[in-house]
């Protein structure tokens, strides 16, 4: 069996984000963000599932804390409503929006854990998309920084691992490519302005982040993205799949690290991808303290003449078993990508600031819910970030997703991903059995629990199609 052992200082966490737990949409000050006015729409989400209560996390913040210490969590990411901090998104605070952070920021570190945050998960005050249309507005990046200083100068004493902005690819692919997440635009070109001024804004709130008094953390943003396999051993299809990996992971991390995007992506999208000044290339440049890597799942790209401006088209292998949100579980694109990224953006620290699994979650009549298909994926998941680290990626924490049920967007309640069960009837807590499997793994530093993971490291034993890819 691989080496599972990870060193004593990895750090272990969970991760949630506003929207998806707190509830008390409208209590206190708080405003609509872009996702209340979606969820109020009707046909957008899942039976109308809302925002309200989600998992009632605003007033149940003191339980959630006492849960986390009894699986054992070292770290919590957690994200703050720009709408209930400053309700119009602009201008004035909201006091009882800020208190409320400065309380769970308090309340984790006395319980001893270490808290990431998150400025923007995806819910964007309704009055900046009304007023202004949102992110494709060139002065959005200044308002997320002036919105990010107010955090700063509120929780930067005591927050050291920060996240600018969540999974930018999500905000465009799901708020302007099709539509199925808010704001819910269905435009291309509109996209990649608004993925533009996400990337500027990062670039704009780190800048005041290094400028502060307590700038003395870690900032970067989350990336989202895939392994791609090419669909057979086809010089087209390795090309294709190198060409997908920079058309999406590299779309994002290119600019914070290199300036600007993948030459590819400008080469084919043309005049459709803005230019960034050379003063926001020179704020871009270098802007990631680490890596944060949220990931899923991998997928198959063979080139395809003629398709869209990349010509890439990507599918799933059938061969993988799939979670609920019928992603397929692929741990060795997991242990890829990691290799991908560190040849491509070196000298970075990773952290893994997403992991998990929607679930077909059966709770006994006691609320409990034996997940062994969760801790199969989360054990084959670490072993291949053990893995990762043997070959020399330097990833030094994991927070998985999600630290207990929420409402996953369009998709409303009706996928579960966390480790603890919320009843979103009751709002009783469960831990199930991978919360319980995830304070082993944390109080061995991942062996002996990992001993149950079934992917294995040597590339004989994956798949042939991974044996391709191996040199890339
Ligand atoms: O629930 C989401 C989260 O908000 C962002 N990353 C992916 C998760 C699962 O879809």
């Amino acid at each position: 069996m691989a080496n599972t052992q990870f060193p004593s200082d990895f750090l272990w966490g969970a991760a949630t984000a506003a929207f998806q737990i707190e509830g008390a949409t409208t209590r206190d000050g708080r405003a609509p963000s872009i996702w209340d006015v979606f969820c109020a729409t009707p046909g957008k989400t899942k039976r109308g599932d809302t925002g309200e209560p989600a998992c009632d996390h605003y007033r149940r913040w003191k339980g959630d804390i006492e849960l986390m210490r009894e699986v054992g969590l070292q770290a919590y990411r957690l994200s703050v409503s720009w709408p209930r901090v400053m309700p119009s998104g602009r201008g004035d605070v909201n006091p009882a929006g800020l208190d409320f952070y400065d309380r769970l920021i308090d309340g984790l570190i006395d319980a001893g854990i270490a808290p990431m945050v998150t400025l923007y998960h995806w819910d964007l005050p309704a009055a900046l998309q009304m007023e202004m249309g949102g992110w494709i507005h060139p002065d959005m990046p200044k308002l997320f920084a002036d919105y990010a200083q107010v955090i700063y100068d509120r929780l930067a004493d005591r927050v050291k691992m920060w996240i600018t902005i969540n999974e930018p690819w999500c905000c465009v692919d799901g708020g302007y490519f099709h539509g199925g997440h808010a704001p819910g635009i269905r435009d291309r070109r509109l996209g990649y302005l608004a993925g533009h001024n996400l990337i500027r804004a990062h670039a704009y709130a780190v800048q005041r982040y290094r400028a502060h008094e307590n700038g003395k953390g870690k900032i970067s943003f989350a990336l989202n993205t895939t392994f791609s396999y090419p669909a057979s051993d086809t010089p087209e299809d390795a090309a294709a799949a190198e060409r997908a990996m920079l058309d999406f992971g590299g779309w994002f991390t290119d600019p914070p690290h290199f300036g600007d995007y993948p030459a590819v992506m400008r080469e084919r999208l043309g005049d459709m991808l803005p230019e960034f000044s050379a003063q926001d290339a020179a704020l871009l440049r270098g802007s990631m303290d680490y890596l944060a890597l949220n990931y899923y799942l991998s997928d198959t790209v063979r080139h395809a003449p003629g398709v869209g401006h990349m010509e890439i088209e990507r599918s799933f292998d059938p061969a993988y078993e799939k979670t609920q949100m019928g992603w397929p579980i692929v741990p060795d694109g997991f242990f890829r990508l990691l290799k991908w990224l560190n040849s491509r953006y070196q000298g970075l620290p990773v952290y893994i600031t997403e992991n998990g699994a929607a679930c077909d979650d059966k709770p006994d009549a006691g609320g409990f819910v034996d997940d062994q298909d969760r801790i199969a994926y989360l054990a084959d998941h670490l072993a291949a970030i053990a893995a990762a680290r043997r070959e020399g990626v330097d990833v030094r924490g994991y927070y998985v997703w999600s630290l207990m049920d929420n409402l996953e967007w369009s998709e409303g309640l009706s996928k579960r991903f966390g480790i603890i069960r919320c009843d979103p009837q009751s709002q009783e807590r469960t831990i199930k059995a991978s919360g319980h499997w995830y304070r082993e793994v944390i109080n061995g530093n991942g062996a002996p629990a990992l001993a149950r993971a079934t992917w294995k490291t040597d590339p004989a034993d994956n798949r042939a199609k991974a044996l391709a890819t191996e040199d890339r």
